[in-house]
This record gives C-alpha cells, structure tokens and sequence, in this order.
C-alpha cells in the first residue's frame, strides 16, 4: 500500500525520519481503513527545493489529502499548505529539538488568513490519520460506513465502562 506511489490518496510527509515512531499513527489508520497512501521525509528547512517540488505535484498526482508533521520550529505543514491547493493537516511532534511540545504546536497552528492548516494535538497522528479518511468518506460512501462502524464501536467501549462502572 504505502509504496503504490501512483495511486496513493493520501500524503503522509514528515520533517526528518526521528518523526515516524509519532506520525506512523497516521499509516496504521490509514491502512485499517484500506486507504492508499505514500510516506516520506520532506524538510521545509533542509530539503526546500524538495518541499516545494511535493507540494505543487501533489494535487496531479493524484493526492487528496496531505497529512505534514514536524517539530519545533515545525514550518512544514504550512508552508505546504501555501504552494498547494490539496487539504493540510499538520501533526506537531514533540521532538528532540522542540522546547516542550508548545513550539510545534504554535508554529503549526497560528497560520495566517489565507493559508489554513487543520492542527492536531501533539503527536497525534492517529487524529490526523481519522480526519483524512473523514475528508477522504465525504466523496466515498463506503467509506463514510466504515467511519461510522468506527465511532460506533467506541461508543460502545464507553458505554461498556460506564455499566461497568454503575454495577
Ligand atoms: C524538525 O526538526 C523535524 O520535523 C523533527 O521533528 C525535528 C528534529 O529533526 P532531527 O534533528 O531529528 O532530524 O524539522
């Protein structure tokens, strides 16, 4: 799934390889839910020419929604967000050089006018990975049902806890 590059629906990019134990959250949801996706290192600080280059191909190739994570001074979701017309959810990931996670998340979040990023709690990339099938169902019924079977089951689970609870 991950490596059918051509028929991926879903981005899923990160700034440096130290961000995938966090961002293969958004992976495994993706693959329950059988969508085709594509996942790689792209560094808004360090690969510039490289993020440019993802972001203005993404759309024709075929891409829907883009899920970008980084940490830090975590410029990689919205600087995407700026040169591409595709959807952005940016992940901030407590990394090795982010203060306490509220540096990632800042950098992520307070876009400007014009360009927005749908942000994420620190490090979850699982939330990303449900918000892109969300986007992804409202064009794909069979989709939407799966996502529906999801939220069902944890309703269940809490309604589960709750008798559990009272008895
Ligand atoms: C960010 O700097 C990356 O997204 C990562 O979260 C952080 C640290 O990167 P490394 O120094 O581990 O490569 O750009």
């Amino acid at each position: 799934m991950q490596k059918n590059i051509n028929s991926a629906q879903v981005g899923i990019i990160m700034g440096s390889k130290s961000d995938l134990p966090i961002m293969n959250d958004a992976a495994e949801i993706l693959k329950d839910f059988g969508v085709e996706f594509e996942m790689t290192v792209v560094s808004a600080h360090r690969t510039p020419e490289r993020m440019f280059q993802y972001a203005k191909d993404a759309a024709q190739r075929g891409i829907k929604v883009i899920i970008a994570g980084a940490g830090g001074a975590a410029h990689l979701p919205g600087m995407v967000a700026s040169i591409t017309t595709v959807p952005v959810i940016g992940v901030p990931v407590k990394s090795s050089n982010s203060i306490d996670g509220w540096d990632s998340i800042l950098s992520i979040l307070q876009m400007p006018n014009g360009i927005p990023v749908a942000t994420v709690a620190l490090n979850a990339a699982k939330n990303a990975g449900l918000l892109a099938v969300q986007i992804l169902s409202t064009a794909l019924p069979e989709l939407a049902e799966k996502m529906q079977a999801y939220k069902d089951e944890l309703r269940k689970k809490v309604e589960e806890s709750a008798a559990e609870m009272e008895a």
